[in-house]
């Protein structure tokens, strides 16, 4: 039966609304849904292709445990394995106390699930030792939201970006992370083309190519340039003195620091124009000016010093509270936001109250009918995963989120996880780098699959409902947090009392009982009222019938006497400083088509085909420098780890600077990922760490023995059964590629050949032994060796390359790769394959990247239609590239911009 059900995207922040159809209990697809006030319709790359990533076979789906530390899990039922981890985690509390036990939670989790983890630490077991990976994210935001305006709530909405004159985007590459947003700032500058938009990174993004003005500050150097820019916005006269009269606190101390922030000290600082800044300040000055920011700001060590200078700005010309105007933090992860309201941290409580409040602590006691909630603040992150190295945390509980990736310096990270002496993971997913470290496996529902509510970037909160049931023996994450919390509360000699949830519906009304009287009070709201008059923004409280669009229209702020406190920051430089040894700054972030540690779009081969290996980017100058051709292998190195990878030039990147995507950890490249070098030091207020910036050192490396091997199949255990074999090389990378079923791809280089064994294991694996249909050719003098498996289609009968294993010449691959991808077989082919030539036939040209995904429309392609002499209108009417989610239209001008010249 064919059923649609409305949802919401799992991907980022922006929460788009989603419509899921489903058919006989399975997803088979999805759309944007036009009603949903966050994306009215549209989704990008990630989100339209949601549906493919509802497949099972790297699902987790039965619980597994071990009994001993070095035992391989096995499958077993929920009551063993409940049973086991409450006896588990009830001996720890009862010998070593509360605190010896750890829950490290996420944002992906739905509120329901976020609250009742919260409660089973805080109102249970009696510790705060319950952190999450919003650590890692939006905690800074957070503590620069409470500094200057007194609770953590983003006071501006989407909206704004339609009202706005001066929008001004810092540490955020919108285009990639939030690209729906990125839409609404497409759709409000062609509707209002005199709206100037301002980028502040050190990396020229897709995002900073659409801007009018792209300041490409040194990293870390935000809190100057925000200084610099009050400072010439005071010399200006463009400060509201009313605003700063009425309605804060601060403003004489803070223009005592601006004074030395110089227009001249601050470029040299910033390695910018002094003309570059003084626009800046102009246009800002002028307003409405909206800021929207993201984890160039947060991920830092001096994280809440840069929220609260350019909250600054904000107060100090009046832009927060009216149209078009406000300091906006874009939250990352689906539900960060509900996470932050149910206080699921460390530091916080429900209902955005404080720990170290002793009314807070009280009314959360009273709400949940308990003696006291502890009053020390909790591990947070970094924290949490030291304690549990040096053995002061015994056992931690992992939900919805893969720290054997995600955290910095993840050889210390693994080293706890190797220490502790209990770990459950309860994930969604088998196919993570956590996975291995845990003792007890908890399979979770995921996308699709559960009800409960999330609260997006601009404080609007959804109702998702299931579209299909539980697959396999699959719980969803509450339920299982509900039926540990039961089991553990008798194990405790406890009532059983503060778990009675049969549905997330109760949860729900408990938590919201729980904003009663607060700044985002929602006892106006009910799943019934969000199921018949949409998602909704908070406050709504009982007395309204609607959610408040923007807040502090009226000036008052939620600090004791109203009034909304000016930050003093300082700009201070990086934790790792680049030097002779060390000399290049290595930035991390996202890419346009990948989640995280890709446990989600790693199953997808479309998702591939923008990036499909882990590369890191450098300026062409260092490249030269250092004698590096695009392609050559290189290992990053500092004092915490190294990683060998693909270097490539990019004309994004500043000299002395590098990038590497997130994305890549261990299942999908030999080697931990870019986290393997990334400082675990952070901010002393948000105890955000700085995932964002390290100093790196760079050395070329020439490894002798080459493979490239291409396998059509969507079969996820064939891509498991390679990745077994990337530790084997030094270096290797995994994934897929092409569109439909697509294809398993490794590429690997070590400096010998390695064992013959480990090649006829893989040959075994791909199909490709003796008898196969297929090419072969040797030449072991040369230590050549290629492999084409050539099979009739199915449906045309047609011959197809269906497989391919190149040892030694590797070079055709990429032609190879797109003769697989359209299926045809030639003679020219079986030519190539079995003489020792080192280079496709003349005339073969790779597509290079596919840069439209949904139409696949490939980077030369488009290079070439532009060199013709066309502009954007016509190519997307020739090629109807950026036509249909529009997540590539940045990368479309961008390549207008750099190829229409040349044309010209
Ligand atoms: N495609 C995709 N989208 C995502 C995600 C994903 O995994 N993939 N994840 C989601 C999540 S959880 C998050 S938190 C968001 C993150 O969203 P963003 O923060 O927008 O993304 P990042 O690429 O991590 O970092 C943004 C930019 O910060 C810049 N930067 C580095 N150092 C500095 C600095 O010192 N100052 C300034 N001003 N900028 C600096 C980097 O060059 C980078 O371009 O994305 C969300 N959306
Ligand atoms: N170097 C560097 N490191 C970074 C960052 C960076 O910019 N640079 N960014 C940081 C940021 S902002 C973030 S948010 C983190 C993200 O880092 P992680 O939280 O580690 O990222 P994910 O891969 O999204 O992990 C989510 C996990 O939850 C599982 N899952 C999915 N759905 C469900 C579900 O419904 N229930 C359960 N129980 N599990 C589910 C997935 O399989 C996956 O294993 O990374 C941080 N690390
Ligand atoms: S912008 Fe893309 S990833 Fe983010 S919620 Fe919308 S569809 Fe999902
Ligand atoms: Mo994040």
């Amino acid at each position: 039966m064919l059923k649609e059900t409305r949802s919401t995207c799992c991907y980022c922040g922006v929460g788009c609304g989603v419509i899921i159809t489903s058919e006989d209990d399975r997803i088979t697809g999805v759309r944007g849904d036009p009603d949903h006030p966050a994306n009215f319709g549209r989704l990008c790359t990630k989100g339209s292709t949601l549906h493919l990533t509802a497949k099972l076979d790297t699902r987790v789906l039965q619980p597994e445990m071990r009994t001993s530390r070095h035992s391989p899990r096995q499958p077993t039922d929920w009551d063993t394995a409940l049973d086991h981890v409450a006896d588990r985690f009830a001996e720890t509390i009862r010998e070593h106390g509360p605190n010896s036990v750890a829950f490290y939670i996420s944002g992906q989790l739905l509120t329901e699930d976020y609250y009742v983890f919260n409660k089973l630490a805080k109102g249970l077991i009696g510790t705060n030792n319950v952190d999450t990976n919003s650590r890692l994210c939006m905690s800074s935001a957070v503590s620069g939201y409470k500094l200057t305006l007194g609770a953590d709530a983003p006071p501006a909405c989407y909206e704004d970006i339609d009202h706005t004159a001066c929008l001004f985007i810092a540490g955020s590459n919108t285009a990639y992370a939030h690209p729906i947003i990125f839409r609404r700032i497409e759709d409000a500058k062609a509707r209002n083309p005199d709206m100037k938009i301002v980028v502040v990174d050190p990396r020229r993004t897709d995002t900073a190519t659409f801007a009018d003005l792209h300041l490409a500050i040194q990293p870390g150097t935000d809190v100057a340039l925000f200084n610099g820019m009050l400072h010439i916005m005071l010399w200006e006269g463009m400060l509201d003195q009313a605003f700063i009269r009425e309605h804060t606190n601060g403003f004489d101390a803070l223009k005592e620091t601006v004074r030395e922030y110089t227009p001249k000290m601050v470029a040299d600082i910033c390695g910018i124009r002094e003309a570059d800044l003084v626009t800046a300040a102009k246009w800002f000055g002028s307003g409405p000016s909206l800021s929207m920011y993201c984890m160039g700001l947060n991920q830092s060590i001096h994280g809440s010093d840069k929220n609260a200078a350019l909250i600054n700005l904000h107060l100090a010309t009046g832009q927060i509270g009216k149209p078009g105007a406000g300091p906006f933090s874009l939250t990352g992860q689906p539900n960060a936001m509900g996470g932050r309201e149910v206080g699921g941290m460390a530091n916080l409580l429900s209902g955005h109250r404080d720990l170290d409040n002793p009314e807070h602590r009280a009314e959360v006691a009273a709400l949940w009918g308990v003696e006291d909630v502890p009053a020390t603040p909790g591990k947070t992150a970094v924290e949490m995963f030291d304690a549990l190295k040096s053995g002061e945390i015994k056992a931690i509980w992992i939900a919805c989120t893969n720290p054997a990736h995600s955290m910095p310096d993840l050889n210390q990270v693994r080293a706890a996880l190797e220490n502790a002496e209990l770990v459950v993971l309860q994930d969604a997913y088998g196919n993570t780098d956590t996975n291995i470290y845990a003792d007890v496996v908890l399979p979770a529902t995921s996308w699709g699959e559960k009800e409960g509510t999330v609260t997006n970037s601009e404080r609007r909160i959804t109702h998702i409902t299931p579209a299909v049931a539980k697959p396999g023996a699959a719980r969803h994450d509450w339920e299982i947090v509900v039926d540990f919390a039961q089991r553990l509360e008798q194990r405790l000699g406890k009532a059983n009392t503060l778990f009675n949830y049969l549905v997330p519906e109760t949860i729900f009304n408990e938590h919201r009982e729980s904003t009663r009287g607060r700044d985002l009070d929602i006892t106006g709201l009910s799943y019934q009222i969000l199921d018949t008059q949409g998602p909704q923004q908070w406050p709504l409280n009982e007395k309204v019938s609607t959610g408040l669009q923007r807040l502090y229209s009226d000036g008052i702020f939620p600090k004791p006497d109203g009034r909304a406190q000016f930050h003093i920051a300082h700009y201070k430089p990086t934790a790792d400083k680049t030097d002779a040894r060390q000399p290049l700054h290595l930035l991390t972030g996202r890419l346009r088509d990948q989640w995280h540690g890709m446990s989600r779009t790693g199953t997808v081969a479309q998702l591939f085909n923008h990036v499909d290996e882990p590369v890191i980017s450098l300026n062409q100058q260092d490249m030269e420098r250092r004698q590096i051709k695009p392609g050559d292998l290189v290992k990053v190195s500092n004092k915490r780890g190294s990683l060998t990878l693909r270097a490539q030039p990019s004309d994004e990147i500043q000299p002395a600077q590098s990038f590497i995507p997130m994305h890549w950890g261990s299942q999908f490249m030999s080697g931990l990922g870019c986290n393997a070098l990334m400082p675990s030091a952070f901010d002393k207020i948000s105890r955000q760490p700085e995932l964002k910036h390290t100093a790196v050192k760079l050395e070329k490396v020439e490894l002798a023995w080459q493979m490239t091997v291409m396998r059509n199949s969507n079969d996820m255990h064939l891509l498991e059964a390679i990745r077994r074999l990337l530790p084997g090389f030094d270096y290797a990378s995994c994934g897929l590629y092409g569109r439909g079923n697509g294809m398993v791809v490794l590429q690997a280089a070590h400096h010998a050949a390695p064992d013959a064994a480990v090649i006829d294991a893989l040959d075994a694996l791909l199909g490709m032994t003796e008898g196969a249909p297929m090419l072969n050719y040797q030449d072991a003098r040369r230590g050549i060796s290629k492999r084409i498996l050539v099979e009739p289609d199915v449906a045309t009968g047609r011959q197809q390359v269906t497989g391919v294993r190149l040892i030694g010449e590797t070079l055709a691959a990429e032609w190879l790769r797109e003769v697989m991808t359209e299926g045809q077989f030639s003679d020219e082919l079986r030519r190539w394959a079995l003489a020792p030539l080192s280079a496709p036939p003349t005339g073969q040209r790779s597509r290079g990247k596919i840069v439209c995904n949904c139409l696949n429309v490939a980077e030369n392609e488009i290079i070439d239609t532009i060199q013709m002499g066309a502009d954007f209108i016509t190519l997307q009417n020739k090629l109807k590239c950026g036509t249909q989610c529009g997540s590539c239209v940045p990368e479309l001008k961008k390549l207008v911009q750099l190829h229409g010249r040349t044309a010209a």
